[in-house]
């Protein structure tokens, strides 16, 4: 992949428009493949709400909450069975695009796979469940677009809006690791590939 696909950064968060364009056709059937075996549910938050968005995981480990509370775990709850092992093309894309964004020998463990349908959101957050806040997130968006708030480091700051397209990629660790960020409800559209859905899968280093 070429060094040149206009990265821009600011403050430890790394845009790189249009960086997977040419694989989301290969991350969508890989993705198709992995909710055969863990299927997209809609999990519970610890204060009992269904989230919007669907989800499921491959990798080591796979984010999940539930009313106990958000963590780490190596089988899915719902099956009993190991999380979906990790595609090669997932972890050379994460790994990729990592070093774009300055952060070598980025070897995730975990693949949080999330689906938007129209109306689902996601509401400012932290990713704060993983071991190691050195390394950094890659985050890749195959589907329909979105509106991705970007805020600081207290869910009060005023976020920003950033549109993220199919096959664009967030790289994002350092100074901003811990800052807040979520996803305004999707607007309803059809994409040539996913249908009415997006599609994000964000890789971490959550061991
Ligand atoms: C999403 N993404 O794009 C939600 N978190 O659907 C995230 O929550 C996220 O994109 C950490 C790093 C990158 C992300
Ligand atoms: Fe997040």
């Amino acid at each position: 992949m070429t060094p040149d696909l206009f990265p821009e950064q600011f403050a430890g968060l790394t845009r790189l428009p249009g960086f997977a364009a040419g694989t989301t056709p290969e991350l969508w059937a890989a993705v198709q493949n992995i909710a055969g075996s863990a299927p997209f549910r809609q999990m519970v938050t610890p204060w009992g709400k269904p989230m919007s968005v669907g989800m499921t995981n491959c990798g080591a480990a796979g984010w999940v909450t539930d009313l106990t509370g958000y963590r780490y775990t190596a089988t899915d709850p719902e099956t009993g069975r190991a999380w979906p092992a990790m595609p090669e093309i997932f972890v050379h894309l994460a790994q990729e695009a990592a070093a774009q964004g300055r952060f070598k020998n980025f070897t995730p463990d975990a693949c949080l796979i999330n689906r938007y349908a129209p109306g689902a959101r996601m509401s400012l957050h932290q990713d704060r469940n993983e071991q190691d806040f050195t390394a950094p997130i890659v985050s890749v968006s195959p589907g329909l677009s979105a509106i991705f708030l970007w805020g600081g480091p207290a869910r009060t700051d005023k976020a920003s809006r950033i549109i993220l397209e199919s096959g664009d990629v967030l790289v994002w660790g350092g100074p901003a690791r811990l800052y807040f960020h979520g996803i305004l409800p999707l607007k309803d559209g059809e994409h040539p590939l996913t249908g009415r859905a997006r599609i994000n899968l964000t890789f971490r280093k959550a061991l």
